[in-house]
C-alpha cells in the first residue's frame, strides 16, 4: 500500500497531490483564531488550579490566521497515525461502488450503486486509499466511482446529462499494477482539480514542462470511474459538457489526462497483441447510450 507521501509519485501525480494540499492552505487562509488567541484560551482552561504551570503567561508566537502552526500541529506527512491537522480539499468528494454480485440481483442499474464514503480532506482521502481494495483485485463487472459531492455517478444527474467521458482501457492480467497506479494518479488529479491545467507538450529540452492551473477553470470534471471487466480495466473521466464548441477545452483535459497524469507516450499502443490501444477517447453520454447500431462520434488525443 502506498504511503501518504508524495515523494514516490510521478511528477503529474505529485503535482496533483501538491495541488490538493495547496487547496487546503488557500482555504485555511480564511480568518480564524490566531495561535496566540488559541493558546491564551487553552492556557485559561488547562492552567486553572494547576499551580505554577497555571500561572504561565500565554506564549506570544503568532502564526497567520488559520495556517498550520509547525510548533503545535502534526500533519499527516509528519505522523501518519497521530496527525492533528486535516487539510480540506477544494471540494468534498464521495466514493461509490457497485459490485457484480449486487448488479446481478438489482432490479435497476442504480439499485446496486452504494456510497462508500464521503470525504473532504487530504488525510481522509489517504485513509480511504490505504484501506480500500485496489481496482486490480475487485471482481470483474465492478466499478469504483469518485464523484464530487452532490453528483450521482449517473448519466441522468443534471451535472452529467449534457456531458461525456474520456476513457482508457488496459488489458487485464499483466496491467494490474499499472491500473492501480493509473487509478491513484487519476484520483489525485481529480481531488487536486488539476485536469484543467493547460497541456504543454513535452520536448527533448523540457521533458517535464510544468504548467500552472488555468485561470479559465470551469469545474468541468464531475467524477472519475475505474471499472474492472472480464477482459480489461478502464478508467473514465466524466465531464459536464460535450459540445462540439467546447472541443478544444475538452481535448485539453484528454491530453492532460493521457500525457500528464498517466504519462503515456503519443502514438504508443499499450498492447498491439491484445488489440487494445492507448487511444484515449471521448464520447458524449448521449452517444454512448445509443452506441449499439449507431455511429458514435469520438474524439481522440
Ligand atoms: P458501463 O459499465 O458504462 O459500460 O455500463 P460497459 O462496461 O461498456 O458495459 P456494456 O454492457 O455497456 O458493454 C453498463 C451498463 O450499465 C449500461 O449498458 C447501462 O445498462 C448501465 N449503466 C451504466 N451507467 C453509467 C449508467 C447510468 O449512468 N445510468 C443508467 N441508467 N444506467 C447505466
Amino acid at each position: 500500500m502506498a504511503e501518504p507521501s508524495t515523494s514516490s509519485l510521478p511528477p503529474a501525480a505529485a503535482d496533483a497531490a501538491a495541488a490538493a494540499v495547496r487547496a487546503a492552505i488557500e482555504k485555511s487562509q480564511q480568518p480564524g483564531p490566531t495561535a496566540t488567541e488559541t493558546e491564551a484560551k487553552e492556557g485559561a482552561t488547562e492552567g486553572a488550579g494547576e499551580g505554577p504551570e497555571g500561572d504561565k503567561e500565554p506564549q506570544t508566537t503568532t502564526v497567520q490566521p488559520g495556517l498550520v502552526d509547525p510548533n503545535h500541529d502534526v500533519t499527516v506527512f509528519a505522523d501518519q497515525a497521530n496527525f492533528t491537522v486535516k487539510h480540506p480539499l477544494y471540494s468534498p468528494w464521495t466514493m461509490w461502488f457497485d459490485s457484480a454480485s449486487k448488479q446481478d440481483k438489482a432490479k435497476s442499474w442504480d439499485e446496486a450503486l452504494v456510497k462508500v464514503i464521503a470525504f473532504e480532506s487530504v488525510e481522509e482521502f489517504w485513509g480511504l486509499y490505504n484501506n480500500i481494495v485496489p481496482p486490480s483485485l475487485i471482481h470483474p463487472n465492478s466499478n469504483y466511482y469518485l464523484f464530487k459531492e452532490g453528483i450521482k455517478p449517473a448519466w441522468e444527474d443534471s451535472a452529467n446529462s449534457k456531458g461525456g467521458k474520456w476513457s482508457v482501457q488496459l488489458p487485464r492480467g499483466k496491467y494490474s499494477e499499472t491500473i492501480d497506479n493509473f487509478w491513484l494518479y487519476t484520483m489525485l488529479a481529480a481531488i487536486g482539480e488539476t485536469f484543467e491545467t493547460p497541456f504543454i507538450k513535452p520536448t527533448p529540452e523540457d521533458p517535464l514542462p510544468s504548467a500552472t492551473p488555468t485561470s479559465s477553470f470551469s469545474n468541468e470534471i464531475t467524477g472519475v470511474i475505474v471499472s474492472s471487466r472480464k477482459a480489461f480495466y478502464r478508467i473514465n473521466i466524466w465531464t459536464r459538457t460535450s459540445n462540439p464548441g467546447d472541443e478544444e477545452r475538452i481535448k485539453n483535459i484528454g491530453k492532460h489526462f493521457k500525457y500528464g497524469v498517466l504519462g503515456l507516450e503519443e502514438g504508443l499502443k499499450i498492447s498491439e497483441r491484445d488489440k487494445v490501444s492507448s487511444d484515449v477517447e471521448f464520447v458524449s453520454h448521449k452517444d454512448s447510450q445509443a452506441k449499439y447500431g449507431t455511429k458514435v462520434d469520438k474524439w481522440t488525443v
